[in-house]
C-alpha cells in the first residue's frame, strides 16, 4: 500500500477546516498512520518546498506555510499519492475542479488550504522531513475487508 503526506495549510487550520479535510480521506477509504498539529520553522519550510527557491513566490510561500499551526498527516492505501492530488483539486483554486478540496474551501492560488505531495518520491522525502519513524502507527482496521 502506499502512504502520502498531507497537510492542512495554515489557512485550513485557522478558518476550521480540519475536520472537514480529514473526513474525506477516511470517507473515501484511506487510513490515517500519522497526523498531528505543529508550527513549522523556516528551515524545515525551505527544504520542503526546495524546489520553488529562487522563484518568484518563494519567500510568500514561507511566510505563508510557517504563519500560523498546520495539521500534518500521512495517510495510507490504494494509489493513494495521485487519488489525494485528485482529491486535492488544482493548486489554483479557481481552476480546481467542481467538488474537488480547493474548489470547494479556496479561490487563492497562495491560500489554497491543503498539501499533498505530488509522487511516491516527494511523498518519501516528505513523510519523512515531518514524521518521525515512531510517529507512524501500523495497524489494521475490520473494515479494510469491505474496502478492499
Ligand atoms: P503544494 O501542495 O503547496 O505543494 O501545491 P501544489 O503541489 O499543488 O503546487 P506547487 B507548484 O508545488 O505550488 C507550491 C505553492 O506555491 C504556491 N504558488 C505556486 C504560488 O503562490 N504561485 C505560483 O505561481 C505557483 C506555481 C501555491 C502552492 N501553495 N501554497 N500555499
Ligand atoms: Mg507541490
Amino acid at each position: 500500500m502506499e502512504r502520502t503526506y498531507l497537510m492542512v495549510k495554515p489557512d485550513g487550520v485557522q478558518r476550521g477546516l480540519v475536520g472537514q479535510i480529514i473526513s474525506r480521506f477516511e470517507q473515501r477509504g484511506y487510513k490515517i498512520v500519522g497526523l498531528k498539529m505543529m508550527q513549522i520553522s523556516r528551515e524545515v519550510a525551505e527544504k520542503h518546498y526546495g524546489e520553488h527557491v529562487g522563484k518568484p513566490f518563494f519567500q510568500g510561500l514561507v511566510d505563508f506555510i510557517t504563519s500560523g499551526p498546520v495539521v500534518a498527516m500521512v495517510v495510507e492505501g490504494k494509489d493513494v499519492v495521485s487519488a489525494a492530488r485528485e482529491m486535492m483539486g488544482a493548486t489554483n483554486p479557481l481552476k480546481a475542479a467542481p467538488g474537488t478540496i480547493r474548489a470547494t474551501f479556496g479561490v487563492d492560488v497562495g491560500r489554497n488550504v491543503i498539501h499533498g505531495s505530488d509522487s511516491l518520491e516527494s511523498a518519501q522525502r516528505e513523510i519523512a522531513l515531518f514524521f518521525r519513524p515512531e510517529e507512524l502507527v501500523d495497524y489494521g482496521r475490520a473494515i479494510d475487508s469491505w474496502i478492499y
